[in-house]
């Protein structure tokens, strides 16, 4: 029985709903009045006994590096849940909407991060701060504290391919178009502008709809996306396997010495000494590792942990002194030219030099006195859960060569090319529905490499404008889909290595000034969030273009032919076309 329709009392109340308060429409009988329809999505049953709603005044939303955060906030927090026909399954769905007086005709998804589907209350927030009813998913994983892990196989040997669908692409869109309806509804409002903001997975997430479904969304904020996953997953073993084909095993202390060396030769190269490599492409044009050899390190003893497969995501080491050896530099050089097959072929790229050589954390063994190298936890678990199919903990790095990271990447690019990949080029919908994205990604970017971002802009642009060349090309392009690269930045975040760098914190206002005010951003608004000059405002330029800074101080965005060529190799080792 559809309790929802029955209580249409409530609803007709909402003859203007801004004379309403929130005390009015924030309850659970006025939720499931204005709850979808059964089959509204075809084949979707929601539960209006799930329904929980309660009011929320005065709340604040903490700045975070992307959400500038805001206080006198008031919203009703609601929560519930929904089946598919044909499946024992829960998908729980959770949203904030604004207050009638707060409501500014907008709707946002938000997407997640790591192997997480959902950024949680954090993440809903940054739809408030924008007048904007926010929605997230729990993807069916068992509730908003599960990830995808927590149920991908049912056995070794048994992907579950309904989560690895849901994770996919499904869930987002399912929780989009059911959020768009349950927002007309409750503000009895069909006028709305509908967005989307994630980073990292949340990135992918974006992508996974933008290409899919054209008209879902009239703008988006996209960061860092962890996209092309047959790859960025694979590639979180590489810096594990070069340092087992050189048989060297630096310590963190080592290689820390060596990118901080890295930072301070390759400032300059953008004109202007602020401890920000805001070139990174002139930098690997122009650096070379070899210049460290001799230099002198010494670190404390550190606890290791950390982030697996990411920062910190070593062992404990003891303090350490050194200089750094020959070795370790042609190791470091070796990471950042990339991924080569043992035919000399290039099988993908690296992060940019200046990122921190994160992935290569060794482990110090107590025993032996020795280092070692561990592999990425997140290349583990890919290679083992979505690849093996197993569940465990372990992954030996044992005869495993680059050729055998280019074999994994081939299997996951047929295996995922319609979940996890997610670089189809053609966004023709999209853009014929008048959709505006900002993509951004941190240039020192050490989890996600920032040229994996260029890769696929640049597909795009091919894909939609074969006949025009690289510049005209571009100039097409960004008229609606722009990619900026954020100097200095890391992963959806600034960088602690170069604190001095902007980060776009209002990348969701600039995308909503494009598309409701058309303004387009040029430029990209960003903060110094940290560092030595806090709050100072800087533009970022929008690839192909690159910054340079005059002798008088002035920026200027530059098009520089052997820089775009630096970020867009041949994968002349992959037999397909690399997206
Ligand atoms: C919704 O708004 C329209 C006008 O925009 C009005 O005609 C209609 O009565 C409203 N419906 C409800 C249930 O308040
Ligand atoms: C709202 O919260 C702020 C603190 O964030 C507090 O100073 C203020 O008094 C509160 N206002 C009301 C009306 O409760
Ligand atoms: C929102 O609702 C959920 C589910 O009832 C609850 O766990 C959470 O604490 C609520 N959040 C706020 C801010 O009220
Ligand atoms: C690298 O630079 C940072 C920041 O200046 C410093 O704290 C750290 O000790 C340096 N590391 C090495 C190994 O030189
Ligand atoms: C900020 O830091 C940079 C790099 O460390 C340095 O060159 C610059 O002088 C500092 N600026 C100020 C105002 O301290
Ligand atoms: C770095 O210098 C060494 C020694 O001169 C040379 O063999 C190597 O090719 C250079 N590497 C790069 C990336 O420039
Ligand atoms: C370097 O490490 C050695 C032990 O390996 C220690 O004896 C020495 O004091 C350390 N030197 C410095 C400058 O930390
Ligand atoms: C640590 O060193 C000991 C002694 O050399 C060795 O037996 C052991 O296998 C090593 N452990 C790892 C994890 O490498
Ligand atoms: C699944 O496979 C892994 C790796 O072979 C093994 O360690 C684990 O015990 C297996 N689990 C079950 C339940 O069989
Ligand atoms: C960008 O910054 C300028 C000031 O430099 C400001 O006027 C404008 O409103 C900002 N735009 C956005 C979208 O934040
Ligand atoms: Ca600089």
């Amino acid at each position: 029985m559809r309790l929802a329709r029955s209580v249409l009392a409530s609803a007709a109340l909402l003859s203007s709903t801004s004379a309403l308060s929130l005390a009015d429409v924030c309850t659970v009988s006025y939720v499931q009045s204005v709850l979808p329809a059964d089959n509204f999505v075809e084949g979707i049953t929601l539960s209006p006994d799930s329904v929980t709603a309660n009011a929320v005044t005065n709340y604040t939303v903490a700045s975070s590096s992307l959400c500038p955060g805001k206080s006198g906030l008031d919203f009703c927090n609601v929560t519930f849940s929904y089946t598919h026909t044909g499946l024992d399954d829960t998908t729980n769905l959770w949203y904030w909407l604004p207050s009638p007086e707060q409501f500014a005709n907008r709707y946002l998804s938000i997407g997640g991060g790591g192997l997480s589907i959902t950024p949680g209350q954090q993440g809903l927030g940054n739809g408030l701060v924008y007048g904007a009813v926010a929605g997230t998913t729990d993807g069916g994983f068992g509730g908003f504290n599960s990830d995808l892990t927590s149920v991908l196989l049912l056995a070794n040997g048994t992907l579950n391919y309904n989560a690895l669908f849901a994770f996919g692409y499904k869930a987002i869109h399912e929780m989009s178009v059911l959020g768009k309806e349950l927002t007309r509804q409750y503000y009895n409002s069909s006028d709305f502008y509908s967005y989307y903001q994630g980073c990292s997975e949340g990135g992918r997430e974006g992508w996974s709809q933008i290409q899919r479904y054209g008209t879902q969304f009239d703008g988006a904020a996209v960061g860092a996306p962890a996209f092309r996953q047959a790859f960025q997953q694979v590639f979180h073993l590489f810096e594990n396997v070069v340092e087992t084909t050189h048989n060297y095993y630096p310590s963190s202390c080592e290689l820390q010495r060596i990118n901080n060396d890295t930072i301070a030769a390759c400032d300059g190269l953008d004109g202007r000494v602020d401890g920000v490599v805001s070139r990174t492409d002139l930098c690997k044009l122009q650096h070379n590792a070899t210049s460290s050899i001799g230099n002198p390190f010494s670190c404390k003893a550190s606890s290791g942990g950390g982030f697996p497969g990411g920062p910190g995501g070593g062992g404990a080491s003891p303090a350490i002194n050194g200089t750094v050896s020959a070795e370790a530099a042609s190791v470091a050089n070796d990471i950042i030219k990339g991924l080569f097959d043992s035919k000399g072929r290039q099988v993908y790229i690296s992060f940019q030099p200046s990122a921190p050589f994160s992935d290569a954390a060794t482990s110090y063994n107590t025993s032996s006195g020795q280092y070692y190298a561990k592999a990425s936890g997140i290349a583990l678990q890919y290679i083992n859960l979505f690849l093996k199919e197993v569940d465990s903990n372990s992954l030996s790095l044992d005869g495993v060569t680059y050729d055998t990271l280019r074999t994994w990447i081939l299997e996951g690019m047929q295996k995922f090319a319609d979940t996890l990949q997610t670089t189809w080029p053609d966004l023709e919908d999209f853009h014929d529905n008048g959709g505006k994205v900002i993509h951004f990604h941190g240039e020192s970017d050490d989890s996600v490499p920032a040229a994996s971002s260029v890769i696929y802009h640049d597909s795009v642009r091919k894909i939609m404008y074969p006949d025009q060349d690289q510049k005209d090309g571009y100039d097409s392009l960004n008229e609606w889909y722009k990619l900026f690269l954020v100097p200095g930045a890391g992963h959806c975040a600034p960088s602690t290595t170069q604190p001095n760098g902007p980060f776009p914190q209002a990348v969701l206002q600039s995308v909503i000034d494009w598309v409701e005010n058309g303004i387009e951003p040029t430029m990209l608004n960003a903060t110094v969030l940290n560092g030595n000059t806090t709050d100072v405002e800087q533009k970022l330029c929008g690839f192909p273009l690159r910054p340079y800074w005059d002798d008088d101080g002035t920026m200027e965005c530059v098009y520089e032919q052997e820089s775009i060529d630096s970020w867009l190799p041949t994968f002349d080792s992959i037999p397909l076309p690399v997206y």
